[in-house]
């Protein structure tokens, strides 16, 4: 985490009008998170503009959906203030500032008394979650899809990601190509399989909606009281999509018996009944809505989400670690490794898996 320069910060706290003392918050891979403390509190966050090299429509995308919810949330009876994130514009009336040294910064409220998780508690606590992503995308099924700017294009485009990591593999940038050989070889035989569901999305076989694309646990917040899911986070994504993103995501983090950079692989398994509580929390939001195609395609998407995610760490270790924030040398190694072991086991266990789906629908 980059140390903050005493410059910017007081730059910052200038264009949003707020005093705050910061600390570094949280376990995302992609921003640079802080607590602001103040009364009230507040996220601060520098936006990877590296990744996200245009932060003024990112920020109108976050924008325009937390409107949105903002209105189904108040029309549902709930707290707006706490089920969704609420932008803090500067005293121009902007999304973000850009700092003199050309750093962005937003500012969100905190959303307080409330938990984020790297792995689930237990079972109930998972389908919690399911529900929390369920509703999103409920919440969003009338948004218009193409008033979105796409903020990484062609992100699961699984078949892409596999163009990327062989082309990593042939520049062998960082020097660490015989290292991952047999890494490489082992998720190169997933590929065809986890190709299905692009090609289902391009042909129009299965539905684009409104999704948001990085389903991991750590983005939504559990209410410390109710233990509820009850608020999505981490909105940087939410672009026209497949809802097995959504669910596939969010079973490669949580359905592991183990945390995503886990390097013992004996400890890392993909648990069936953490698999049966989120389908069962996430059909039970999406009823009827889901058709048929995507029904069929709930296991595999698990599946195809963890080896897209995984060949994404061993893309970002052959190129040198430019992407994902890694605390040790080898760590998206590990956690390449530890999703090639997930991807084994949920191979072996899809009949099993379309069996429990069944139940649920
Ligand atoms: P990244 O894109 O790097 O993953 P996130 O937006 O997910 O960044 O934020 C990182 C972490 O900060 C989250 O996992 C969560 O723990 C915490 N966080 C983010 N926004 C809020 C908020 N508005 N209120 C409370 N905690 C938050
Ligand atoms: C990143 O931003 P964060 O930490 O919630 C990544 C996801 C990966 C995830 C793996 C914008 O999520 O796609 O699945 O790491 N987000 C982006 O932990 O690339
Ligand atoms: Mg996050």
């Amino acid at each position: 985490m980059m140390v903050f320069n005493d410059n910017s910060l007081g730059e910052i706290m200038s264009a949003f009008a707020i005093e705050f003392e910061v600390d570094p918050y949280g376990d995302g891979h992609i921003n640079d998170t802080y607590i602001a403390d103040s009364t009230p509190k507040y996220i601060l966050q520098k936006i990877n503009t590296s990744i996200f090299s245009n932060p003024q429509k990112l920020m109108e995308n976050i924008e325009a959906v937390t409107k949105h919810l903002r209105g189904v949330i108040t029309a549902n009876g709930g707290n707006p203030d706490r089920e969704t994130l609420t932008v803090i514009k500067t005293i121009d009336g902007k999304l973000y500032h850009e700092t003199s040294d050309g750093s962005c910064y937003r500012i969100y409220k905190f959303i307080d008394n409330t938990i984020s998780l790297n792995l689930p508690e237990n079972p109930d606590q998972f389908e919690s979650s399911a529900r929390a992503f369920g509703k999103f995308q409920n919440m969003l099924a009338d948004f218009d899809a193409s008033s979105l700017y796409e903020t990484i294009p062609d992100f699961h485009h699984t078949p892409k990601r596999t163009i990327n990591l062989k082309k990593a593999l042939e520049d062998n940038i960082a020097g660490r190509k015989d290292e991952i050989m047999d890494v490489y070889n082992e998720y190169i035989r997933f590929e065809n399989d986890c190709a299905i569901i692009t090609d289902n999305l391009e042909s129009g076989a299965i539905p684009t909606r409104v999704t948001h694309n990085d389903t991991k646990l750590n983005n939504v917040l559990f209410d410390k009281d109710t233990k509820e899911g009850i608020c999505v986070i981490d909105l940087d994504t939410v672009m026209p999509g497949s809802l097995l993103f959504d669910y596939g995501d969010s079973l490669r983090f949580g359905a592991s018996t183990a945390l995503e950079d886990e390097a013992d692989l004996e400890k890392v398994w993909f648990d069936l009944e953490y698999f049966e509580s989120y389908t069962k929390g996430f059909l039970s939001e999406i009823g009827d809505k889901i058709t048929e195609k995507e029904i069929e395609l709930l296991p595999l998407s698990a599946l195809t989400l963890t080896y897209e995610c995984g060949i994404r760490f061993l893309t970002d270790y052959l190129n040198g670690d430019t992407y994902f924030k890694i605390h040790y040398p080898n760590q998206n190694l590990v956690r390449a490794k530890n999703q090639l072991k997930l991807c084994q086991d949920i191979s072996a266990k899809l009949d099993d898996m379309k069996k429990i789906v069944a139940k649920y629908v």
